[in-house]
């Protein structure tokens, strides 16, 4: 028997859908508690957790860490999201969009405060001269990969993932729609990185720090369990990238940082020195 098509009423009304993530959405904003944000001996304070947005930040700070700079060591502090915990007070001063990840940078005053995942690498890079080439093609060109990543990124978690994995039914119209538009885009990556190593030409920048996490670990067979559903072996230079990024030391590192699952030798709830991933 088929369900009967929903019919949207004059005026939407809240009523929940369920699904997973459903106790965190609401439509609004701002802080539901008071609760100031715990606060490091670093100049650098991150708020965070392990998903695909937060280890972009962390992989960048252990990949600054790694060239020397002793600047970028960093307290990595806990946000669960499942719980909550971005609806703070003290995160919403420093995000006002609730969302992991979030940075604060207290080495300067007054301290900054940096929001949005591609926002955080531009500032980080900048801020330590690495990762971000200074020239104007090879700045431009790596800009315009890490502003294509924050724009595509959405259609990959929010539309196919969610539908693919997390939806409380499994719906043939938006997962046709969704798969479709996340095979362009890793037909978009295979082609570029048919061209050249990386995607901003022959050197690392942080447009891979941010697009590995989503399409590198996809077609690694790290993200909604997907690989086989969109046939990743179609996107040989994909894998041969992904690879690439996953064999670095600091790649490695950095997603161990504020991570809550998985095995528990790779979990670092909270990291305040290089010890702690030791
Ligand atoms: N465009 C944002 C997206 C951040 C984002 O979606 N973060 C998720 C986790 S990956 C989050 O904090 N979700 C909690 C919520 O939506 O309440 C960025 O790149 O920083």
């Amino acid at each position: 028997m088929s369900k009967a098509a929903y019919v949207p009423p004059k005026v939407w009304k809240n009523t929940q859908s369920g699904g997973q993530f459903a106790n965190i959405n609401r439509p609004v904003a701002g802080p539901t508690h008071d609760k100031t944000l715990p606060v490091g001996e670093h100049g650098l304070q991150l708020y965070s957790l392990a998903t695909p947005n937060g280890v972009k930040v962390t992989i960048l700070l252990e990949e600054l860490i790694a060239l020397g700079h002793a600047g970028a060591d960093y307290d990595a502090w806990l946000i669960r999201i499942g719980d909550g915990d971005q609806f703070s007070s003290g995160f919403v001063e420093v995000n006002p969009n609730s969302k992991i990840p979030a940075l604060l940078d207290r080495s300067v005053d007054p301290a900054i405060r940096v929001f949005e995942s591609g926002s955080i690498l531009v500032y980080l890079a900048e801020k330590f001269g690495a990762f971000l080439p200074t020239d104007p093609a090879g700045r431009t060109e790596t800009l315009n990969w890490l502003f294509w990543q924050m724009g595509a990124a959405p259609y990959l978690g929010g539309g196919f993932g969610h539908f693919f994995a997390y939806a409380p039914e499994k719906l043939e119209y938006p997962i046709n729609r969704f798969t479709m538009e996340a095979k362009r885009q890793l037909d978009v990556l295979e082609r570029r990185l048919a061209e050249t190593p990386y995607l901003a030409g022959d050197t690392y920048t942080i447009a891979d720090i941010a697009v590995w996490p989503w399409y590198g670990q996809l077609v690694r067979g790290n993200l909604y369990s997907a690989a086989e559903f969109l046939a990743v072996d179609e996107y040989p230079n994909v894998q041969r990238w992904a690879q690439t990024i996953a064999d670095r030391p600091a790649v490695q590192r950095g997603q161990r940082v504020n991570r809550t699952w998985g095995d528990e030798a790779s979990q670092v709830p909270e990291r305040h020195q290089a010890a702690d991933l030791d």
